[in-house]
């Protein structure tokens, strides 16, 4: 392949990052026939936790007045506080500007109505159709919850399943659950008692087994407080040890650990409630350490993790770091992040997942990701090339079907040597 001209570097690194589809890894998204559960529309995007949290600070309205109000309500007070009284400046507010305005939805009328009256015409099947296309996704990975009976009666109903949305194994109360979730667990027809004993292991196994089959799980996941250790002699320890690392190194899964929120610091904003803090690097080292036929994505919270995280990635080949999560989901230290990655590990890590819990999110989740990865790409490419590497088109291209999904899909599928 010929080495392109310095001044086509940046161009063609922007053009690239553009036209590349995403395997989007991490989302809260479902398919069409688990109905309720796939939100989408004016009010669902405008009632977005992270858009709550923000509200509640600048209101007057007291928790419980706050959710008193339906969904509706909700919004257009939302609306008011964040869109019409004060600039939609932060993340969560700017990226529902970005969904609306590629949607096509007129922004001068600044009013919820017209918004609502925007979205009337669309049908459920072609609005995901039309945000897969505007948001260049092929593929997004849900959060599946066995233990939600909701979501479990659904999948024993029988899904028609849609390609472009692909499971996962979520097993927070699995591992963080105990005593309690004993009770849920055999209310399903698995014998695991809290004394957590051999036969109780075995059952997890089998829970595990039995719904990653029928889920088709591409990967098991948990998030994991920041006061997570590892080992220990808690029943989060035992359930990892002897029920996730067996049958996911059995099945050739990846374990992902999302590590470093505490949830519910403050329950009067529910959802919105959760938090973080700075977690133990060394657990997720030993971790990785003791297993080392096991395959794990990881990723942290707290900006204070992501250096040692990256480093960590450096000294062990089975784990793939993944995503600027939740908190550090901003333009800002997305940048700084994945600068930081790029410089200690190429190409060989995962920038981004979106995280969205509203389909129409994926638009802005990815555009403003998709940016950002373009703008250090080019960074990256203008300095090798400025070294004297001849950059060529092929490997901008590769590199950036790596970042967005090649690394990923050869994750799953690579074997641990
Ligand atoms: O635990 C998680 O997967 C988090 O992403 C939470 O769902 C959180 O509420 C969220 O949506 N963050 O973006
Ligand atoms: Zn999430």
């Amino acid at each position: 392949m010929s080495a392109l001209a310095f001044d086509q570097i940046r161009p063609t690194v922007h053009r690239v990052i553009a036209a590349t589809p995403v395997f989007d890894l991490h989302t809260h998204l479902y398919a069409v026939p688990f109905g309720d559960l796939l939100l989408w529309g004016p009010d669902e995007l405008i009632t977005y936790h992270y858009l709550i949290a923000e509200t509640l600070r600048v209101s007057d309205v007291s928790y419980e007045a706050f959710w008193a109000m339906d969904k509706k309500r909700q919004a257009a007070h939302i609306w008011q506080k964040l869109f019409i009284e004060r600039a939609p400046v932060s993340e969560a507010a700017r990226g529902v500007i970005t969904v609306l305005g590629r949607l096509g939805a007129d922004l001068n009328a600044r009013r919820i109505e017209n918004l609502r009256d925007f979205y009337a015409s669309f049908k459920t099947e072609d609005f995901v159709n039309r945000v897969f296309d505007l948001a260049n996704v092929h593929t997004v990975v849900m959060t599946n919850d066995a233990l939600d009976p909701v979501e479990r009666e659904i999948w024993n109903r029988g899904v028609k399943p849609d390609p472009r949305f692909k499971a996962v194994l979520r097993i927070d109360p699995v591992l963080l659950g105990w005593p309690k979730v004993s009770d849920r667990l055999k209310a399903m027809g698995y014998g695991a008692s809290s004394e957590l004993g051999a036969e109780s292991l075995k059952e997890i196994r089998r829970f595990l087994a039995e719904w990653i089959e029928k889920m088709n799980a591409l990967y098991v996941a948990v998030s994991l407080p920041p006061t997570w250790r590892y080992p220990d002699d808690s029943p989060t320890t035992r359930v990892i040890r002897e029920a996730v690392i067996p049958v996911t190194r059995e099945r050739n899964l990846p374990f992902a650990m999302m590590i470093g929120v505490t949830r519910q610091v403050n329950p009067l904003l529910r959802m919105a409630g959760d938090s973080l803090g700075k977690s133990d690097i060394a657990s997720l080292e030993r971790v990785l350490a003791e297993h080392p036929r096991n395959k794990f994505m990881a990723t942290m919270l707290s900006r204070e993790n992501q250096h040692e995280l990256a480093v960590t990635a450096r000294k062990f080949r089975n784990l793939m770091v993944f995503g600027c999560w939740w908190f550090v989901n901003n333009p800002s230290l997305i940048e700084e992040i994945t600068r930081m990655r790029m410089e200690l590990l190429g190409p060989s890590f995962i920038p981004q997942h979106s995280d969205a819990r509203i389909l129409d999110q994926i638009i802005y989740k990815w555009d403003h990701s998709r940016r950002i990865i373009a703008k250090v790409m080019k960074d990256k490419f203008a300095d090798i090339a400025a070294a004297g590497w001849p950059v060529s088109r092929d490997e901008i291209d590769r590199t950036a079907h790596d970042y967005l999904g090649g690394n990923f899909e050869r994750f799953l599928a690579s074997v641990p040597a």
